[in-house]
């Protein structure tokens, strides 16, 4: 395979952005090789500078349920544009897309637009903050909430991957308020609680999460974290910037079946462009500026192309429901082919999946937290991901990540990601 054009534009991307990538975890590290530069997107499929077509499972981390540039996000788009980019002030189509979020999140009573998963989940913690008038917060060891300083410890995704769990540059004072649980541990929830009794203003998770691979929130679990955050007078945040409209309609909240007091939302709500959003109880929000004196802001948040691509993306999945029927089949589909292979080749890796977000661990024991998610073995899947690269499969170039199917990933495209997947476990092993 020709990668000749991406590796010379590598090398020109160092010369002048870090590691020559806009976010590390694109850069290959955890896998090996050089990225790969990607020339254009359509559907199932993305084409490299070289001219080399994959069957693409990132859809951009995430934000692609729908495959790359849909015809009706795209004209939602080109119509936008030509009123203008952005005015720094209020539209009509940020009530329609606050409107449409409170409509399809049932704990959603008020919302506001910001531009990344990380201003969303930093702003919610900020509104618990100031809410309670506490200080410290619960996240859990594997999870990922985005870059906010308070949050890179021991953070899973591109952190975790980088094999750097709390980042230089992270200050003591930052750090000492931020309390590390085990995810599905209740009793390393209530120890903490217990030893900063009426001092925690929230707790943050990803319900289902995406950051350590794929892994959810079993049910006693999360069960038992709302009876507690309700009983103590914590903020419950529920982090969705994966999750939300990923795994169902409503999200993670109606997959588990519990009401969070705050959700983040990103990626697919943004339909492609950058946009995320934080919201849930009223009386909470309305304490943010400037209608309270929480102060959370933004240039260009809820920006008139990002809420167009955004509002195309979600009226698409409330007028067709459908859609995850069609997803869970075509993913169950995907999951069947690989176990199937499995038992041909005498492996038994664990795989995880919910909905159109799945991931297979190199390690055979189940993966329930991050510490049995970090048994896989890393330098074995960077050769499974090669191996697949070289077949015209693209996977997340890294373990603790999420393959997601996307409703444009035909049966035809499952089933040469399935032979692809024979060849290359073959190879490997
Ligand atoms: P962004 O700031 O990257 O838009 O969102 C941060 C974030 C927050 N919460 C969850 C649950 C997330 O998964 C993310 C971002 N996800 C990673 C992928 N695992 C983004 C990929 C990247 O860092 O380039």
């Amino acid at each position: 395979m020709n990668i000749n054009r991406s590796e010379e534009l590598f090398n020109e991307a160092k010369k002048y952005i870090p590691g020559g990538v806009n976010s590390p975890v694109r850069a290959f590290k955890s896998v090996g090789g050089n990225p790969l530069f990607i020339e254009s997107g359509r559907g199932a499929y993305f084409t490299d500078v070289d001219g080399n077509e994959y069957i693409d499972y990132i859809g951009s981390w995430g934000p692609h349920l729908f495959g790359h540039n849909p015809d009706f996000i795209k004209s939602a788009l080109l119509q936008a544009i030509e009123k203008g980019t952005s005015f720094g002030a209020p539209t009509e189509m940020e009530i329609k897309m606050a409107k449409l979020l409170t409509e399809m999140i049932p704990s959603l009573e008020m919302v506001r637009m910001v531009n990344s998963g990380t201003e969303a989940t930093m702003s919610a913690v900020r509104a618990a903050r100031g809410f309670t008038g506490r200080e410290k917060f619960i996240k859990f060891e594997g999870c990922y909430h985005g870059h906010a300083d308070y949050f890179l410890i021991k953070a899973g995704s591109g952190a975790l991957t980088l094999g750097v769990p709390t980042s230089p540059g992270v200050t003591k004072g930052n750090a000492a308020d931020t309390l590390m649980a085990d995810y599905n541990d209740i009793e390393s929830v209530k120890e903490l609680v217990s030893k900063n009794k009426s001092e925690i203003a929230a707790l943050i998770i990803e319900p289902i999460a995406g950051n350590m691979g794929v892994v959810k929130a079993e049910d006693n679990f999360i069960k038992e974290v709302r009876e507690i955050c309700s009983n103590e007078g914590i903020v419950l945040i529920f982090d969705e910037v994966m999750s939300g409209f990923r795994v169902a309609k409503g999200g993670a909240e109606e997959v588990l079946g519990i009401t969070p007091d705050l959700s983040t939302f990103g990626k697919i709500i943004g339909g492609g462009l950058p946009v995320g959003a934080f919201g849930g109880k009223k009386e909470i929000m309305e304490k943010i500026a400037p209608s309270g004196p929480i102060y959370q802001a933004g240039t260009l948040s809820g920006n008139p192309l990002a809420m167009a691509a955004g509002f195309a993306a979600l009226s698409y999945i409330n007028n067709n429901p459908h859609i995850y029927d069609d997803l869970e089949q075509k993913s169950a589909y995907l999951e069947n082919g690989f176990a199937e292979n499995m038992k041909k080749l005498g492996k038994n890796y664990s795989m995880n999946r919910i909905g159109s977000m799945q991931c297979m661990f190199f390690t055979e024991e189940p993966v329930v937290d991050f510490k049995t998610a970090v048994k896989s073995d890393t330098v074995l899947y960077g050769k499974y991901f090669h191996e697949m690269l070289n077949r015209g499969v693209y996977l997340a170039p890294a373990q603790f990540e999420a393959l997601f199917v996307s409703t444009a990933h035909t049966t035809d495209d499952l089933d040469k990601t399935i032979k692809a997947h024979y060849e290359s476990l073959k190879a490997i092993l």
